[in-house]
């Protein structure tokens, strides 16, 4: 009698999302304050690969303040600001990849809930096809902003500035 029952090879491992062996690290996540009526918003930020395999970005986030955050890249094509959603970002093995407002790329707030208001932090949620689910905490600077940290009032001081690159995972 056949017996082909192949219960063991249908076994689902549940990893954990966070586990840190993906060697994707998030860091200067922030993003621009809005003013009161704007309904989108762009979060900057940069991943870094340390691990020996590549990863892939996928192209929809989620954050609680927002109804959706899609991976964008805008781009100045014959003199007219064209908005591209990307499917996804391959961050390669060792590199860095900078979601910043001089290249274009960023992850972009459709339907925002709340204006955005200068020193208030956000979470949000990233899905990397190895890393899994990564939640990252967006500073949000003055509006804007073309750098993490720039407040308006024009502070210079080094001594209040938060320093957001040693703070993961920071709730209030
Ligand atoms: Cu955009």
């Amino acid at each position: 009698m056949r017996c082909a029952i192949a219960i063991a090879a249908t076994i689902l491992f549940a990893v954990p999302a966070w586990a840190d062996s993906s060697g994707i690290k998030i860091d200067q996540v922030w993003a621009r304050a809005t003013p009161g009526t704007a309904k989108t918003a762009a979060i900057y930020l940069t991943i870094t690969n340390t691990g020996d395999t590549p990863d892939t970005l996928q192209g929809e986030g989620s954050t609680p303040v927002a109804e959706h955050a899609i991976l964008h890249e805008d781009k100045i094509t014959n003199g007219v600001m064209q908005l591209r959603p990307m499917k996804s970002l391959i961050i390669a093995t060792g590199k860095s990849v900078s979601l910043e407002p001089n290249n274009g790329y960023h992850l972009m707030l459709i339907g925002l809930k709340q204006p955005l208001k200068e020193g208030q932090t956000l979470p949000l949620t990233l899905t990397f096809d190895r890393a899994g689910k990564q939640q990252v905490t967006a500073s949000v600077a003055k509006i804007g902003a073309m750098h993490a940290g720039e407040m308006s009032g024009g502070s210079t001081s080094s001594e209040t500035s938060p320093d957001m690159s040693s703070m993961p995972g920071m709730s209030h």
